[in-house]
């Protein structure tokens, strides 16, 4: 399943939020916690602290920004 590293403040996280519901896509909400900087799971996985982070195991995919992300689920999720 796809997994997403995100923090509810974060409004890039927001889009990929609204996208992951529009295309009814599930997936599971890994919580960031931007205090934990590089002792986070996100950072460990992709090696930066920031979010939104995509995790698809199944296609061996790790990805940060947004737009790409979004792009990624339209043309492999949709
Ligand atoms: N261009 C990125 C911007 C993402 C971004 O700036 N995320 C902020 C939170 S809203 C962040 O993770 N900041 C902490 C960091 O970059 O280490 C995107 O579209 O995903």
């Amino acid at each position: 399943m796809l997994e997403l590293y995100a923090n509810a403040g974060c409004p890039y996280c927001q889009k990929v939020l609204k996208k992951m519901n529009e295309l009814k896509i599930d997936f599971i909400w890994r919580s960031h916690d931007f205090m934990a900087g590089e002792n986070s799971w996100g950072f460990k996985i992709g090696g930066k602290t920031q979010v939104p982070l995509l995790v698809d195991q199944q296609n061996a995919v790790t990805m940060y920004e947004s737009e790409e992300i979004m792009k990624y689920l339209e043309e492999n999720y949709n």
